[in-house]
């Protein structure tokens, strides 16, 4: 597996798994930053949370294998699971747009063949923005930087990208600040892409991440009502927590079933016409067959159609819904 898991934030070989909060490089520690990365060929590591890995990661992301490209290098992303805040206030719930693997997967869909994914103690994200520089300026191999111009480091965010460049100087590293990258009147960042879906926009989420927004998730049981009262059988999706998901409403999507896709809609909500208690996600697939029902399953978000409501009886939601996956047909081009 290309993924280097660290437990304690340091930049470890595959299979040198160390303990949280043991790297104390006062004591000379064997598992030192040099000795930490797969081979002692040059690499460039892209810094970031990257959570979406949306536009404005890819940039950055784009710049790193450029520039190991240039200096024959391996790239290699450089990231953290879970969110920071989450370990320093573990009651802090973040919505996150993409699991640990899903963020893997795109870095190797780019072009990374290694990433490391830092698993920050508090330990580490207490340390000084002197000591993190000092724990990658001993990375013998490093040879290059890349980051956003938003990137921070060490305790309370001391570091940014000017301390990284000033730093790395006269250190034979070459630091790429990546400008953040602009749409629709602002930076475009992961704080945003959130806001948009938790609004329901999931199109113009879709924009800043470059792909539709996608969420993974087992699929639950659902009442049997969709397919005994209303006629359309649906799939609930339970997505894994801290996991951003659409705000109430119904949405033209896709789905992903071993491989294929369906067309799909979607509703979120409480389903107000029967007055449930907990939120669902129901997506009704056109072309239903039994079988695809137990699979995993992902779901990309197209586009919101309307907002949920309560309709005055079963066969005014039926007649609803019909015009729903018509509307959806159009936008999904099917
Ligand atoms: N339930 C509502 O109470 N109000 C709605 O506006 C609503 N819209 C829906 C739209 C679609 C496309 C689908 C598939 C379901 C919708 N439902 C809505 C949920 C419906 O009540 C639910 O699927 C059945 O009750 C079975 O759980
Ligand atoms: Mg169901």
């Amino acid at each position: 597996h290309p993924a280097h898991r660290s437990a304690d934030g340091g930049f470890h070989r595959e299979g040198s798994r160390a303990e949280a909060g043991s790297d104390d490089d006062a004591g000379g520690d064997r598992r030192q930053a040099e000795d930490q990365l797969p081979e002692k060929r040059p690499v460039v590591l892209a810094f970031g949370f990257f959570d979406g890995v949306h536009r404005g990661h890819q940039a950055v992301l784009q710049a790193c294998l450029q520039l190991a490209r240039e200096k024959k290098a391996m790239p290699v992303a450089v990231t953290f699971y879970p969110h920071p805040l989450t370990v320093l206030l573990p009651s802090a719930s973040i919505q996150l747009l993409l699991s640990e693997s899903e963020k893997e997967e795109l870095f190797k869909q780019m072009g990374f063949e290694t990433t490391v994914v830092i698993s920050p103690t508090e330990e580490f994200l207490g340390q000084s923005a002197g000591r993190f520089l000092q724990s990658l300026s001993r990375i013998t191999s490093l040879c290059g930087i890349v980051t956003g111009e938003n990137f921070t480091f060490g305790k309370n965010a001391e570091g940014n990208a000017e301390l990284l460049n000033s730093y790395f100087l006269d250190k034979g590293v070459f630091i790429q600040i990546v400008k953040l990258e602009k749409a629709e009147g602002g930076v475009i960042s992961s704080t945003r892409i959130r806001k948009c879906i938790l609004q329901g926009d999931v199109k113009k989420a879709g924009y800043f991440l470059g792909r539709p927004y996608r969420i993974c998730g087992d699929i639950i049981h659902g009442f049997r009502r969709g397919t005994e009262v209303l006629g359309f059988p649906t799939a609930n999706l339970k997505p894994e927590r801290e996991r951003a998901v659409p705000g109430d409403g119904v949405y033209a999507t896709r789905a992903f079933i071993r491989g294929r896709q369906y067309p799909s809609v979607t509703n979120v909500g409480t389903n107000p016409t029967f007055g449930n208690k907990e939120r669902s996600i129901e997506t009704f697939i056109f072309s239903f067959d039994e079988k695809i029902y137990d699979a995993p399953f992902a779901l990309e978000w197209i586009e919101k159609i309307r907002e949920e409501k309560q309709f005055p009886d079963i066969e005014a939601l039926r007649r609803q819904i019909e015009e729903d996956i018509k509307r959806a047909k159009q936008i999904l081009e099917v």
